[in-house]
């Protein structure tokens, strides 16, 4: 594993550990579904419903996949292990993925706006510095509006352990040029 997949591995945890106590479990993404959605004015029922679900999802396929312990909560050891068989996770990030970037288009016109990606990022976590370096990376058209498809693509190479090189990785603390 390359060292920015090590790092990315490390604060997808954090992210993840949303009542930072440490250990992953329903609760934080529980909280994270709340916040995210809470951000997501323009939004239907359903782009909100189907948000909450694929956290849910996420949650119940890391407890399946990584609960060595059988605890019922992930420790950071136990999570780092999603880098030796990233291939089980992709129907799950993939999930995730179409579900976050729908929320960033409301209007359905396959485009999205910089404040919302920004909304929502800072909801799941990030900083606000990095946010604004991974918008500039997905090279925003004149509108300074970025594609889904983009979006979604960028959110499956940054959840996928072990890739490199990607404009995910001004997401890492401290990289944001
Ligand atoms: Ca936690
Ligand atoms: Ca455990
Ligand atoms: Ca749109």
């Amino acid at each position: 594993m390359g060292t920015e997949a090590t790092r990315r591995v490390t604060l997808v945890f954090s992210l993840f550990d949303a009542n930072a106590n440490g250990v992953l479990e329903a609760d934080d993404f529980d909280l994270m579904a709340d916040r995210v959605v809470r951000e997501a004015h323009a939004s239907d029922r359903a782009a909100k419903d189907a948000m909450r679900a694929a956290f849910r999802r996420y949650w119940t396929t890391l407890l399946s996949e990584l609960d060595a312990d059988g605890d019922g909560e992930i420790s950071f050891e136990e999570f780092a292990a999603c880098v030796l068989s990233p291939e089980r996770f992709d129907a799950t990030i993939a999930v995730f993925a179409e579900a976050l970037a729908a929320l960033g288009d409301p209007d359905g016109d396959g485009l999205i706006e910089r404040p919302l990606f920004m909304a929502l990022m800072t909801a799941i976590g990030f900083e606000p510095a990095n946010i604004d370096a991974l918008f500039d990376a997905f090279e925003p058209n004149d509108g300074d509006r970025i594609r889904v498809e983009t979006w979604v693509a960028g959110i499956k190479d940054y959840y996928a352990p072990g890739k490199a090189g990607i404009p995910g990785d001004h997401l890492v603390v401290g990289t944001a040029a």
